[in-house]
């Protein structure tokens, strides 16, 4: 049994809009209906996760009629769809979000009080989601919001993963993963859908054949088949317009699995190859930079991809049985980054020996079809598949892509460079080498009708660095779609304080028309909006300080500047850069600790992936540097550092409305685009950051003069790089010498000297290779502009309200409805009810 909330959690998520009675009534109704007959307990008895379980049911009620009415209004107008395909959908819970967007917030808030809980409290008993890694996944997941919120005809398309991104325990300052069972208890959103399993062939080999007119055929003989069974999420569109559907894979054995095996008597083997079938969906690779190049990775996409493609195909030929004439015309798929890749062979296969079309026909519908999003410009995150484990596992699909290959190369490649034999290595889907490997994003961009990048700067960069050649070659296939993010969980749900700000100045509908933010901008400098704006934002701190007390045991006071980064751990993120900053922020204090310095809490999140040795020796270093700060009392609480465990979406939605300042730090020409960095701004933090993604368009929006901009611009860095010595700025600057010289140091580990020798090794010995010494100067500088800003209280909520009124464009209504116009020409649905 639950206890009376003693009293309604933070008052940083209360409104005090007047709710209809009599809805209350129903809904309370429907819970207890719920509570005693769908879960089989009763409101004595039941607890926190039965509760919660409850809402879920009544709010589902809701949920699938306007599902089936979405559906039918689609199938009835036969309505071109978008086929949005992505190995990683980062979810998070969805309770207070479909709540949101049913408007039904408030009703449920005081139907639970009136059975004496606090929703907030409630609604921590569901698991995140985390069925992503980071920025790619979290992005996808507010597209889905975007698509169905917009009404535009989708399907989102991943991976059903049994165990989501490891959960993150800290043990010693050190990270350790433990696995994260997110529906060990069922999950309440999804419901599975059996009348459309697929089966997937895998393995084997090809064998040509001749057929009676002489030409030649290849038959794939493959060597098992595995299960795909469809779970289906419902993504509840703002105010109800739409309901799309997130449609996720989960692996099974079949019978036929291996059945030769069987029958000769393996019944020990079968078994075991039974497993390696349901091994396919079991987890998510916890990298967010690197491939592996692991097998199980490759079944893992091409499995969601096929299952997808099926899928895909029986739903077009419901309508339109075997006439493929009008197949690009009804359907585009969107590939997120190269991971879904082998859709695209996959799709010439089904299409020529399955539905009997010609190679040209194929390729035909095929190169009409896709479109392709690239994330990332680091050289160790493109994805290149050994082509040995091509002919293990996907025989036929290698046939294809040399067929693809040889087509293109002596096509347009040998049309515009006649004989250059240099070129056509470059472009070629397949690298040479001791290894030889398939370029999957050469096949992407090969393919594909459009190529975009993720923000202005990056999709420059991914035209002129990354694909100069192909650029050349279709000049008019690449273009930017910069990203955004859903104002409805990213200031709507997660800052009840704000959004009935912009309720009062900017009428109801700003959730689906965020550029109406901008009246904000009139009252910046009216004291009494800027004493309303800070005390939003001052209680969402006092709400984080709780949170941090309860996570990390460490006292923060709210009146401090609260500066965060939470990301992913990498180097070119250069949390090490922030760490060094703090370091000689703790030795000047420690040399002057009467000095007037704004008090600060630096706030840190981030997961390292498991095997990337220097991301968890940051994160061990920032653990043990805050550890001597946080109880040295010499310097009177005015620096703490807190490194919050586990930072995942729900964490997010916590700390984002608290912030002061945004960590925006990578090396100008790394980050693609950042998501968290709108986020912040919405939310009322200044960006301390580089010119870098979409930080750039941040202060084209918000202005300069109210971000803290700092660090080598990209065209800076490149000219630097081939002639970089960090050792040249490590010997002319005295403070950062003697920082990067503690690190060598047992001051911060006592008795354990050297254990955070490995950072310093990397800017010194390993070439720094993201410029965290040359940035270090001009970072403290704008970290002192900082401080100076934060003194004076009225400017400070002046650049507050102007960053968080100027976000509009940032929202992913925007950029759903540039990929509708420019990549997809899809029009939006009305749906009848
Ligand atoms: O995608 C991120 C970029 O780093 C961000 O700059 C960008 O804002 C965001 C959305 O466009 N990339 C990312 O999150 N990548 C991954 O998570 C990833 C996952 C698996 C993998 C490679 C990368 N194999």
């Amino acid at each position: 049994p639950v206890k009376a909330a003693a009293k309604t959690s933070t008052s940083a998520t209360q409104t005090t809009a007047t709710v209809d009675k009599a809805q209350v009534k129903a809904f309370k109704e429907q819970v207890e209906k719920h509570l005693r007959t769908t879960i089989g307990t009763s409101p004595v008895k039941a607890s926190k996760l039965a509760w919660w379980q409850a809402v879920v049911a009544t709010v589902n009620e809701d949920i699938f009629g306007r599902l089936t009415d979405t559906q039918q209004t689609h199938a009835k107008n036969d309505t071109r769809a978008v086929h949005y395909l992505s190995a990683e959908f980062l979810m998070g819970r969805l309770t207070i979000n479909n709540l949101t967007n049913l408007e039904k917030f408030d009703v449920a808030r005081e139907a639970l009080k009136e059975f004496g809980l606090d929703i907030n409290e409630i609604c921590e008993e569901e698991p995140d989601m985390a069925l992503g890694n980071g920025g790619l996944g979290r992005l996808a997941a507010c597209f889905m919001d975007s698509l169905a919120t917009c009404n535009y005809p989708c399907v989102g398309y991943g991976i059903h993963y049994e165990n989501g991104l490891f959960r993150q325990e800290i043990r010693a300052g050190k990270q350790v993963e433990r696995p994260d069972s997110w529906r060990e208890y069922g999950c309440p959103w999804e419901a599975c859908r059996p009348e459309s399993v697929q089966n997937i062939p895998l393995g084997g080999y090809v064998e040509k054949q001749t057929a009676p007119d002489g030409s030649q055929c290849s038959v794939w003989h493959p060597s098992s088949m595995i299960k795909g069974v469809p779970w289906d999420i419902p993504v509840v569109g703002y105010r109800g317009s739409s309901v799309a559907i997130l449609r996720l894979w989960e692996s099974r054995s079949t019978e036929q699995f291996n059945w030769d095996v069987f029958n000769a008597g393996g019944y020990v083997d079968a078994q075991a190859e039974k497993s390696l079938a349901e091994t396919i969906s079991k987890v998510l690779y916890p990298n967010d930079s690197t491939e592996a190049g692991k097998e199980l990775r490759l079944t893992q996409q091409y499995f969601f991809c096929a299952c997808s493609l099926r899928d895909i195909l029986r739903r077009y030929k419901r309508s339109h049985h075997n006439d493929f004439s009008e197949f690009a015309a009804k359907i585009a798929i969107q590939l997120n980054d190269t991971h879904p890749t082998i859709a695209i062979p996959e799709l010439m296969r089904l299409l020529i020996d399955e539905e009997g079309l010609s190679y040209d026909q194929a390729w035909d519908i095929t190169s009409k079809t896709f479109n392709y999003t690239n994330h990332t410009l680091l050289p160790e995150a493109l994805e290149k598949w050994p082509v040995y484990i091509f002919e293990k596992l996907l025989p036929r699909h290698l046939e294809l892509i040399y067929e693809i290959n040889f087509r293109f190369l002596n096509g347009p490649v040998e049309a515009k460079w006649p004989g250059n034999n240099e070129i056509k290595s470059r472009l070629s889907i397949i690298e040479e080498g001791e290894v030889r490997k398939v370029r999957m994003a050469n096949l992407c961009v090969i393919t594909s009708e459009h190529v975009n990048g993720v923000a202005k700067i990056h999709s420059k960069l991914v035209k002129e660095n990354l694909f100069p050649d192909y650029a050349q070659l279709w000049p008019n296939k690449f273009c930017n779609v910069t990203n955004g993010v859903t104002p409805r969980r990213w200031i709507l749900s997660c800052n009840r304080g704000l959004a009935e700000l912009y309720n009062d100045v900017a009428g109801k509908d700003w959730p689906l028309d965020l550029d109406k933010c901008e009246v904000l901008k009139k009252y910046a400098d009216k004291k009494e909006y800027q004493d309303r704006f800070m005390k939003i934002k001052h209680d969402n701190k006092v709400a984080l300080a709780k949170t941090i007390k309860e996570l990390t045991g460490v006292e923060v006071d709210p009146n401090a500047m609260f500066d965060v980064q939470v990301k992913r751990l990498h180097e070119y993120k250069r949390q090490h850069l922030n760490l060094l900053y703090i370091m000689s922020l703790y030795k000047s204090l420690l040399e002057d600790p009467d000095q007037d310095i704004v008090p600060q809490v630096f706030i840190f999140g981030a997961k390292a992936a498991p095997a990337y040795t220097l991301a968890k020796d940051i994160i061990f270093a920032i653990n043990a540097v805050g550890e001597k700060i946080n109880n040295d009392l010499r310097i009177k609480g005015k620096l703490k550092v807190v490194f919050l465990p586990n930072y995942r979406v729900s964490l997010a939605e916590k700390i984002i409305p608290a912030a002061d300042i945004s960590e925006q730090i990578s090396t100008a020409g790394y980050e693609a685009s950042g998501t968290s960095n709108m986020k912040f701004s919405m939310n009322g933090a200044l960006t301390l950051g580089t010119m870098d993604g979409a930080n750039i368009e941040i202060v084209e929006q918000a202005g300069i003069e109210n971000n803290f901009i700092f660090g080598l611009s990209v065209d800076e860095v490149l000219e630097l790089k081939p002639r970089y010595n960090p050792w040249d700025y490590y010997n002319a600057d005295h403070d950062l010498k003697a920082v990067v010289d503690w690190l060598d140091s047992d001051f911060f580990t006592p008795g354990q000297p050297g254990a955070l020798s490995s950072i310093k090794t990397s800017l010194l010995n390993n070439g720094d290779p993201f410029l965290v010494l040359a940035d270090f100067a001009s970072y403290k500088e704008a970290h002192q502009r900082a401080q100076k800003l934060f003194k004076d209280k009225a400017k400070w909520a002046r650049a507050a309200m102007i960053n968080s009124a100027t976000m509009g464009i940032f929202s992913s209504d925007r950029s759903i409805r540039d990929y509708a116009e420019n990549i997809w020409t899809l029009r939006s649905q009305i749906v009848k009810k």
